[in-house]
């Protein structure tokens, strides 16, 4: 019996990459144990503890902001170039691992950036990046609309400069753009050339600002403080369902099958936290850490009280109707942007000697405030920390090297963890959780894990590191029926298949867990 390969195209801020997850067939189902014949997949004897879901890497490739017709932009056209190479990468890589080739594709992003389509499938103009600083005073010219209270009663989406709803509200190319030009977020517009159908997946959508709280219908409210229609968007679609078939063309090119694209948690954040390989239930903590550091709750309903608007908390959507109850923190994007800084002016920096580094030189010196939106644009970033940088120990006035100034960003996001769980906590009516679960790349950062053990004074578990690539294809393997369809299914192949390390408060070591 042949294992079941699915390919995630996953991109992030810096880096994207597309993943090959390798699920083999049940033993219980290869050894006569009631499988039906079908490979061991589609059959709810796959129920089975013990399968694991292997991943694999077919293709990596970096992303960066770019200046292109004065604004900050992604380069869209070299991205799907990287997600066609991966594809072609994906299948030769499934097929020498004794696949069948990949049998769906999913694809994630970052959220709120969004490509505008014409209705030839054309796209008009770039990709404008959330970073870009065109929404200077959008929200506040949208509070005159709909107050910001009425907001986040209506969506409970945090306001933040970047949301989409600010993003369109000062883009003027979609009023002077064609009749049935609609705006497509960045995963939907992969989806839309893979498969030549136009969806709005729905967690993403949460993101924009626009979409009601509770409802997976818009805010008609707030499309029109957008200045927008529900017929600018594409129709919705739930994490789990079709979007639609890799078009025939582009199948031949790239040697793959004409498989399903699946609409998964199309938002990274939705994704990764999908994969948090917790066993406990409801309110699950976790900080999804990556280029930002996204810490809260996963909820059955969202907090909606203005003490949570006050306090900046977002309520966005998840995969199973979950909702991600958490705040927007600056992550490792200090630490790369600083790196950026320092590698311009000519040095040479490698990221675990700096963390090495970091970790020797004496702490509690200095702090920063990582919720800031200063924070928010790159550039000069080493120095920008540097001047933000508040004195609380020690006799120096300011970092002086890059192991002292990164001490203090990774001091300063720990406590800010300790207190944004606590609130999240306090603003939830929940007692505070046994353990943090961090997950994405930010959680090889042992230092940091180990820092915010010891200001919380609860257990941290780090891992998976590619918690959004297993998000995205665990949720693959359940829309196929390869794993059972009953919540928990997820976690527990999750659980199966990846390493922990679990840091406890007060300590140094830490131990490995399976
Ligand atoms: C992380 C992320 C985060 C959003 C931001 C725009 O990649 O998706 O959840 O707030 O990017």
């Amino acid at each position: 019996d042949r294992p079941l390969a699915l390919a995630a195209i996953d991109l992030g801020a810096t880096s994207g990459r597309v993943m090959v997850g390798l699920l083999h067939p049940s033993p219980s189902a290869t050894t006569g144990g009631g499988g039906r014949g079908d490979g061991g997949h589609g059959d709810d004897d796959n129920d089975d503890p013990t399968r694991r879901l292997d991943l694999h890497a077919a293709h990596r490739f970096e992303n960066r902001l770019e200046r292109r017709d004065g604004h900050l932009s992604w380069d869209i056209d070299a991205l799907w170039e990287q997600v066609r190479q991966g594809l072609a990468a994906a299948e030769r890589l499934a097929q020498d691992l004794g696949a069948d080739g990949i049998a769906s594709i999913g694809v994630d992003s970052w959220a709120v950036d969004y490509a505008l389509v014409g209705p030839d499938g054309e796209r008009i103009g770039e990709v404008i990046a959330y970073r870009d600083d065109r929404t200077d005073g959008a929200a506040e010219s949208v509070a005159h609309r709909v107050d910001v209270g009425r907001q986040f009663a209506l969506t409970g989406i945090a306001q933040q400069p970047f949301n989409t709803l600010y993003q369109l509200a000062v883009d003027d190319r979609l009023a002077n753009a064609p009749d049935g030009t609609q705006a497509l977020l960045v995963p939907d517009l992969l989806s839309l050339l893979l498969t030549g159908e136009r969806r709005t997946e729905l967690t993403n959508a949460s993101t924009t600002g626009m979409l009601a709280a509770g409802e997976n219908a818009w805010s008609p409210e707030l499309l029109g403080a957008a200045g927008v229609t529900k017929e600018q968007f594409a129709p919705l679609v739930r994490p789990g369902e079709r979007v639609g078939t890799v078009r025939s063309d582009l199948a031949r090119e790239l040697g793959i099958g004409e498989v399903p694209v699946i609409a998964v948690g199309s938002h990274d954040t939705a994704s990764a936290v999908l994969a948090v390989p917790a066993a406990e239930d409801d309110p699950v903590a976790f900080i999804s850490s990556g280029t930002w550091s996204l810490i809260g709750l996963e909820l059955e309903s969202p907090v909606l009280t203005e003490a949570a608007r006050g306090a900046g908390f977002t309520n966005e959507r998840g995969v199973d109707s979950t909702y991600r109850f958490l705040k927007n923190v600056a992550g490792m994007w200090l630490v790369s942007e600083s790196i950026a800084q320092w590698e311009e002016s000519g040095a040479r920096i490698d990221l675990d000697d700096l963390l090495a580094a970091a970790a020797a030189v004496p702490g509690d010196r200095f702090r920063i405030n990582p919720t800031d939106p200063c924070f928010l644009a790159p550039g000069r970033m080493a120095g920008r920390v540097a001047d933000a940088a508040r004195v609380i120990g020690g006799d120096e006035e300011r970092p002086r090297t890059p192991a002292h100034l990164v001490r203090c960003i990774l001091e300063s996001l720990a406590e800010t963890y300790r207190d944004e769980l606590h609130a999240a906590c306090r603003l939830a009516r929940r007692p505070l959780p046994e353990r943090l679960h961090v997950v994405g790349g930010g959680s090889r950062n042992r230092l940091l894990n180990q820092l915010t053990a010891d200001a919380l004074g609860i257990e941290v578990v780090a891992g998976p590191m590619e918690a959004t690539a297993l998000g995205n294809l665990t949720l693959q393997a359940r829309a196929l029926g390869a794993i059972p369809h009953r919540s928990g299914s997820i976690r527990e192949l999750v659980r199966a298949s990846v390493e922990l390390e679990v840091f406890a408060p007060g300590g140094t070591s830490a131990s490995s867990a399976r």
